[in-house]
């Protein structure tokens, strides 16, 4: 199926895998093609000039200002698959670049839930491949059937990238699956999946985008974020409005403000 043109669905079989194993994919949202282009915008205008209208590093949440990367975050074969999964109400809360740069350290094992001001704790999130993301230069690992508990997390010990991390004594590590991805390609996981990265031992950068989506039950504390933070309403209706909502940022508004 080309999923630029179609609207995915999910069948029942990729459903009862996602209860079974807390991930989903890849699936294609562009070609890798197109990706060199958008990765041009977000290297030159996005991830080089942090947002003005809210405080925040500039890998953070930059759909709320930049229009390349809502159209990433709010794309059909993204927000359609998700429904499937959430149902047909979704609210987008966050995302945020992952830049490794050759030499970067590790991203401990960690479940996301463990970080997040959102409550209840629902989140599903895409992780999408803006370079190349082989085990080269080291791609997401995941342990599936990890989403189906709560792990304790712990001061992180080592070279982490992360403050906290899982304490994954008693987890077979071993069984991690490689998410190898194309520029464009992207995969699905929740917030207890147990994910990390390798130090990236190659001369090769990967950059990913994780887009952070719940539904519009779900209060997110904002003041617990950054200032200015906002949610976005990108699929159906938000019946509860427990949130300060935000819209989509113009499609001339990369760059602009800077
Ligand atoms: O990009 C990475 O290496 C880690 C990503 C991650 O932790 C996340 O998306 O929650």
């Amino acid at each position: 199926m080309n999923s630029l043109t179609a609207t995915p669905t999910l069948s029942a079989a990729e459903k009862r895998f996602f209860e079974e194993n807390g991930y989903l994919g890849p699936y294609t949202l562009c070609a890798p093609e197109e990706m060199a282009v958008i990765r041009g915008q977000i290297e030159h205008e996005v991830l080089a000039k942090p947002p003005v209208a809210f405080k925040a590093a500039a890998c953070q949440s930059r759909h709320l200002d930049c229009r390349v990367v809502y159209d990433l975050c709010a794309h059909p074969a993204v927000v359609e698959r998700m429904a499937g999964l959430f149902g047909p109400d979704l609210v987008l809360w966050r995302s945020n670049f992952f830049t490794k740069e050759p030499g970067s350290k590790e991203i401990p094992w960690h479940q996301d839930w463990n970080y997040w001001p959102i409550e209840p704790l629902i989140n599903i999130s895409a992780w999408l491949a803006i370079d190349p993301a082989t085990k080269e230069n080291s791609c997401v690992q995941l342990l599936p059937g990890t989403h189906k508990r709560e792990i304790k997390h712990v001061k992180s010990v080592g070279a982490m990238d992360f403050g906290e991390m899982a304490d994954v004594a008693g987890i077979d590590t071993s069984k991690a699956v490689d998410m190898e991805l194309q520029p464009g390609q992207f995969f699905l996981f929740n917030e207890r999946t147990l994910h990390h990265s390798n130090p990236n031992r190659s001369n090769k950068r990967r950059i990913g985008l994780a887009i952070r989506v719940t539904v519009p039950s779900v209060k997110v504390h904002h003041d617990k974020l950054y200032e200015g933070h906002r949610v976005i309403l990108i699929r159906g209706e938000d019946r509860q409005k427990l949130n300060r909502v935000a819209a989509p940022p113009e499609a001339l508004a990369v760059g602009a403000a800077n």
